[in-house]
């Protein structure tokens, strides 16, 4: 039996000697020490010899386990070794490389126009006041002075949800919503937001844009103001040099109404293709509040007056960046909105 032991040790240091990977060391490991090994079995039985035998028998036995055990951590160490070598010679990172640069979004020029936009009007003193996008025909039309049938309606082709139901074609029925929210304190306020419209898509004209109104309603307000904040806003967004022209106009909210536009910046008010030849661009509509509206509000309209406008948001920025098409906006060419 002793002898047995010793050959039994002999063979399997020798087939350890063989092992080249992991897989090999798994087998060899289940057949030299597993449950069903020879040398398991072995010291199972040790307890059948005879009593004579069994010391040294159960002691050489014990050595072998302890010396394959010892042998097989030896290897498995060594193959593990093995391995990490291979891995550093073969899977080797250059460290000097340059990085993948992480591909970075950034805010839509409609975004920034529309900040731009809160900061100026913030410094003097307009709060953001929003309003929603689907709007009953009332507050579209009917309180801002356009009952049904009115043919002013028509100065806005409409997205229609349901009879009373639309999609609003302007900010201006925020007016409403903030005056009767904030009445009977005095209001200073943008709106911006989206609006829609059924019309032809052209390079000047999308069928939904932004629009920024401004209201502002207190005591003894004027047209002046009026000039004053347009002709500031135009200053600051454009640049220092900016003139104001001033028109007379018709909205049916407000009385008198006006449209303003600047010296075009492009020509500085020579006449280009832009400007149509004019030196003029045309920047918003405005007037002072219609005393209807003010009341429809909840303000007195012998007590309360105010001034309001309107403009597009994508229009003054193509004029800022020279965009020509205003498709741009919203057709998602990266290599477009990347350049702002
Ligand atoms: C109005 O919508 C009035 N509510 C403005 C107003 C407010 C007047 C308060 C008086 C008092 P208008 O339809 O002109 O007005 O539109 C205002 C601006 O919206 C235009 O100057 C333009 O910049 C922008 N706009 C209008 N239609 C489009 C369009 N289809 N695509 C892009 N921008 C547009």
């Amino acid at each position: 039996m002793l002898q047995k032991l010793h050959q039994l040790k002999d063979k399997a240091l020798q087939a350890l000697k063989m092992v080249s990977d992991s897989e090999e060391l798994e087998s060899w490991r289940i057949e030299h020490l597993g449950r069903k090994s020879e040398l398991n079995q072995i010291l199972h039985d040790v307890g059948r010899l005879p009593p004579e035998e069994r010391p040294a028998v159960g002691r050489l036995t014990n050595e072998v386990k302890l010396a394959l055990e010892t042998a097989y951590e030896g290897k498995a160490e060594a193959l593990k070794r093995q391995e990490l070598e291979r891995a550093l010679r073969e899977e080797r990172i250059d460290v000097t490389l340059p990085g993948r640069p992480v591909s970075l979004g950034r805010l839509h020029l409609t975004t920034q126009t529309l900040r731009e936009i809160y900061a100026i009007f913030g410094q003097m003193g307009f709060q953001v006041y929003e309003s929603p996008d689907v709007e009953t025909d009332e507050l579209n039309f009917g309180l801002l002075n356009m009952p049904p049938h009115h043919p002013a309606r028509d100065m806005w082709d409409t997205f229609w949800i349901s009879d009373e139901v639309l999609l609003r074609t302007h900010t201006s029925p925020g007016q409403i919503r903030v005056m009767r929210e904030r009445c009977p304190e005095p209001i200073r306020v943008i709106l911006p937001g989206k609006c829609y419209r059924y019309e032809q898509v052209t390079a000047r004209s999308e069928h939904q844009f932004y629009q920024v109104e401004g209201l502002a309603v207190g005591h003894a307000i004027t047209m002046t103001d009026l000039i004053g904040t347009l002709t500031e806003f135009a200053r600051r967004f454009y640049g220092p040099e900016r003139r104001i022209r001033i028109r007379g106009s018709y909205f049916p909210f407000t009385e008198p109404s006006i449209e303003a536009d600047m010296d075009c910046i492009l020509c500085d008010g020579e006449g280009c293709r832009v400007c149509r030849y004019s030196g003029w661009l045309e920047i918003c509509g405005a007037g002072m509040v219609h005393p209807v509206v003010l009341e429809n509000g909840g303000y007195d309209p012998d007590e309360w007056n105010g001034f309001a406008f309107g403009f597009g948001v994508e229009r003054p920025a193509m004029v800022k960046y020279s965009i020509d098409d205003i498709r741009l906006f919203y057709g998602n060419d990266l290599r477009f909105l990347r350049q702002f």
